[in-house]
């Protein structure tokens, strides 16, 4: 008998072992108690200073690579201020093996932390709409760093990583101030920004092809890198290709807003979570600014980012849930 594997072209072949090196084993799912607050907190407008708080206290807790204390507390911390301002929360985790890139060879526990907001009809309606996710974890190593020296050091990630975590939580506060028309789902990837990228949209991809998610969005918004001085946001060509009616969507959220200004920005495919996102059937835009010279380096620091930032990405998302339809 012939056995067509060995047959296979080695460029087939290579495809086969990268992806048997990024399959993911066993994922749990862990649902968290909620603490709904009585109090809603303002009039559901976003609060670009309260979101710029939330970015700065990530970074007092140090870098956020999966393995270090400051990415424990920072999984606590997350989930703590999740709990009082969501209907639902779910602890997504797995153990990772690192293939290649920093980390290669460790095998590491990753987290995604899952919630949903319900919509104005309350608990009745469970599928969410748009889901706001971000990654949270930072890149272990500064191999961009212009200075050799540095590149061994952690990145601090002020806005890669805590940027968009910190528009999803003040996205979060708002939302229970004011109901969307339909319920919201919100991630927090970990394992973005370290061996292959991405780990954690990857798992999230796997278990909603397992079945185990406990929901499904039905499309969603993807924030990075949204937090530097003078946002202009990359016009990014994946997103355009994959999820060209929610990209106009968003666009038309910003131009009604007054804030188109700040997107148009150079055209570039950028993989990020998204990718994998849209792979999984949930069409998913990025915003990111790409152009910042502190990517990856040790001055991805507090100093280099704005709450007027945070400002414009919080807007628009909102407009976007409460004006745009699925
Ligand atoms: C975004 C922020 N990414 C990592 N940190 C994704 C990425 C990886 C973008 C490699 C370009 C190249
Ligand atoms: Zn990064």
């Amino acid at each position: 008998m012939i056995d067509l594997r060995r047959l296979a072209h080695p460029l087939v072949r290579a495809a086969r072992e990268v992806r048997r090196r990024l399959e993911v084993g066993p994922i749990t799912h862990e649902t968290v108690p909620v603490r709904p607050s009585t109090e809603t907190a303002g009039d559901g407008g976003f609060d670009g200073e309260r979101a710029f708080g939330l970015l700065r206290a990530q970074c007092e807790m140090g870098p956020r690579a999966p393995g270090t204390d400051g990415h424990a507390r920072t999984r606590q911390w997350m989930i703590e201020q999740l709990a009082p301002l969501v209907d639902g929360l779910v602890v997504q985790r797995w153990r990772q093996k690192i293939g290649r890139g920093p980390g290669a060879g460790q095998a590491l526990e990753m987290t995604n932390v899952l919630a949903l907001v319900h919509g104005a009809a309350g608990a009745a309606e469970q599928a969410p709409d748009v889901m706001l996710s971000a990654h949270w974890d930072t890149r272990p190593v500064a191999d961009q760093d212009p200075d050799p020296a540095r590149r061994a050091l952690p990145v601090p990630g002020a806005n890669d990583g805590a940027s968009g975590v910190a528009v999803v939580l003040e996205a979060a506060r708002a939302l229970r101030a004011r109901r969307p028309p339909r319920p919201v789902a919100l991630a927090l990837w970990d394992g973005e920004d370290l061996g292959e990228y991405y780990y954690g949209s990857r798992a999230y991809a796997a278990a909603l092809r397992r079945g185990t998610v406990p929901w499904r969005p039905r499309r969603g918004v993807l924030l990075d890198m949204v937090g530097k001085r003078n946002l202009r946001c990359t016009t990014e060509m994946h997103s355009i290709r994959l999820a060209p009616r929610l990209w106009e969507q968003v666009l038309a959220s910003a131009d009604a807003l007054g804030l188109g200004a700040h997107f148009g920005a150079r055209r570039q495919a950028i993989t990020d979570d998204h990718v994998f996102l849209n792979r999984a059937g949930i069409p998913t835009v990025l915003l990111i600014d790409y152009a910042y010279p502190q990517w990856h380096t040790t001055a991805d620091t507090v100093d280099q980012c704005d709450a007027s930032s945070l400002q414009v990405a919080g807007d628009v998302v909102l407009h976007l849930i409460h004006t745009s339809p699925p």
